[in-house]
Order: structure tokens, then C-alpha cells, then sequence
């Protein structure tokens, strides 16, 4: 009977426990969708730099840190504009065919530019600026990346005044539900290879860019929090402030009517999809989430009693 119950258990728990990581599964850029790669899959021309696994980069010194979990080069550049915008669809499980399963942590976006093209350059060592940061929702109980998990993408404006050129777009999701011991954080970084027009001038300040890794320690607020399940929150962004030459975009693209509800300070970026009401399905969505269900039971968090998917 004991064994019948375990294997019943395991039935039900694994499914879930597939797909308690995840990646981009495609990008979509002025309505153009643009199809990644599975991790560790087959290898298709993309925008997307593949990744091996999706299994977060754990440590805040992890190369991995730069594009993701042994991420590659990809072999296509995509066209983009000053004020373009990108839809960024994270998704969950080794195929993507579940929704992105975390809703705790923030949602960055940096930016570095390419020398050379895009397709063959390697960022290891590149400098990368931020131009959005989104954490706490209004209120500062939930945060936006819970409307990730509830299906939609990470929307993001490349900004109004950049200056041409290559640029790789770093989409990060941290997932912070862990994040109660130091090292405990999950990052989650994407890179997207971009050539982007215009004849903009705008760039960062050295003291505005850092190296990733580089950027980020281990111990920082932001991602060693003890109090991560004690809210109201209060949450202090990792890494470099956005941009100055950011600041401008907070109303372009006119589509992100809560990006700026978070206090943050960026507002050119929105987890919120255009035309999609995030605020009634943030509650009622979470709850209805097997992974997150399973998550409210006393011992919180899978990743206690399968320490090993952590
Ligand atoms: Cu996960």
C-alpha cells in the first residue's frame, strides 16, 4: 500500500517537477515572432542564444551568468528600431509547453553592444547596461513575474535614442523563492541578437555598465532575502540603476500602463502583454497553478524536498 501511494505521489509530483525551470521559447519583436531552441535540443537557425539546460545558473560568479546555462552562439540577427518592442515569452519545461512556474523575483533587461556582428560575437567580457527593471506590483505583495507565470511575456522597448548598431538584448528572470539562504537564488539570463537602426545617439556611462558576471553578488539585497516571504516588501534591484539615457522611453510605446506602478524607476518595461488586463487574473491565476498550489502547502517549496532540482 506504501508503495502504491509513493508511486502514486511521484505520478502526480513529477510532471510538475519537469517543469520547475524553464527558458525563452521565442521572442517576438513589432509583432514578428521569432522561435528559439530547446535547451540542449536540436539546433535551428535563431535569435536566441541556446542554452544547454533548463536548470537555472546558481551563483552569482557563474559564467554561465553572461547568456544563460552554457549558452551558444546563435546564428541569426534580428532587425529592431529605436522604440522597437519586444515580447519576450519565457516558458517552462524542457519543451516549453507549460507556463514559466516561478513568481518570485524581479524581471531585468540589459544591453550590450556587439563588436561586429551579433552572430559571432562573444560577451564573456562585454560591458552590459540596463534599460528596465520590474519587481513588486503595487501593493508590493506580488510581483510582476507572477504574471509571467500566468502566461504572458516579458515586454520590453528597446530605447527611443540608442545609437545604432549590434546589440545583444539580455532578458533575466531571478527567482527568488530560495532565496531566504545566500546562493539560494535562481538566475535565469537570455540572450537575444539584435541589429537596431535609426541614427540615435544615446549609450550608457561606464559607471552605468558592469560584467556579467560582474555585476552582482551573492550577499546583495536583491538576492540573498530573508525576508522574501514577509511582505509588504521591499525590494532593492540588483545590478547597475537603469540607464539615464533610458529615462526618456517611460511613455513610448504607450502599451505598459502599470510598468511604472512598481516604483522602480524604469518604466519602459512591462510584464504585462498590450491589451491584456494583468491585475484580475494575478490572484486568481497563481492559485490555480499546480506548482504554486503545491507550493502553499506547509513545507513551501519543492526544491526542500527534491533538493536535487533546486
Ligand atoms: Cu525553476
Amino acid at each position: 500500500m506504501i508503495h502504491l501511494l509513493l508511486a502514486f505521489t511521484l505520478t502526480v509530483l513529477l510532471p510538475v517537477l519537469v517543469s520547475a525551470h524553464g527558458y525563452v521559447g521565442s521572442v517576438t519583436i513589432d509583432g514578428t515572432s521569432y522561435p528559439g531552441n530547446e535547451p540542449g535540443g536540436a539546433t535551428n537557425p535563431s535569435i536566441i542564444r541556446q542554452v544547454s539546460t533548463i536548470d537555472p545558473v546558481k551563483g552569482s560568479s557563474n559564467p554561465s551568468l553572461n547568456c544563460g546555462m552554457n549558452a551558444t552562439l546563435a546564428a541569426n540577427v534580428a532587425n529592431a528600431n529605436p522604440g522597437s518592442q519586444l515580447l519576450v515569452h519565457w516558458v517552462g519545461g524542457s519543451t516549453g509547453d507549460s507556463d514559466w512556474p516561478h513568481n518570485v523575483g524581479p524581471i531585468m533587461h540589459y544591453m550590450t553592444k556587439c563588436d561586429g556582428s551579433c552572430s559571432s560575437y562573444d560577451s564573456s567580457n562585454a560591458e552590459w547596461f540596463k534599460i528596465s527593471e520590474l519587481g513588486l506590483q503595487p501593493g508590493n505583495t506580488t510581483w510582476y513575474q507572477a504574471d509571467i507565470m500566468a502566461g504572458q511575456p516579458a515586454n520590453v522597448t528597446i530605447p527611443s535614442n540608442i545609437a545604432p548598431g549590434g546589440y545583444l538584448l539580455r532578458s533575466e528572470l531571478i527567482s527568488l523563492q530560495l532565496a531566504v539562504s545566500v546562493g539560494g537564488a535562481e538566475f535565469y539570463p537570455a540572450c537575444i541578437q539584435l541589429n537596431i537602426g535609426g541614427s540615435g545617439t544615446g549609450a550608457a556611462t561606464s559607471s552605468e555598465e558592469c560584467t556579467l558576471p560582474g555585476c552582482y553578488t551573492d550577499s546583495e539585497a536583491g538576492i540573498y532575502d530573508p525576508e522574501i516571504y514577509n511582505p509588504p516588501l521591499t525590494y532593492t534591484f540588483p545590478g547597475p540603476p537603469v540607464a539615464a539615457f533610458v529615462g526618456g522611453d517611460a511613455s513610448v510605446g504607450g502599451t505598459t500602463p502599470t510598468g511604472s506602478g512598481s516604483g522602480s524607476g524604469s518604466g519602459s518595461s512591462s510584464a504585462p502583454a498590450s491589451g491584456s488586463a494583468p491585475s484580475p487574473t494575478a490572484s486568481s491565476g497563481k492559485f490555480s497553478d499546480p506548482l504554486f498550489t503545491l507550493a502553499s502547502l506547509p513545507i513551501r517549496r519543492f526544491c526542500y524536498i527534491f533538493p536535487y532540482r533546486s
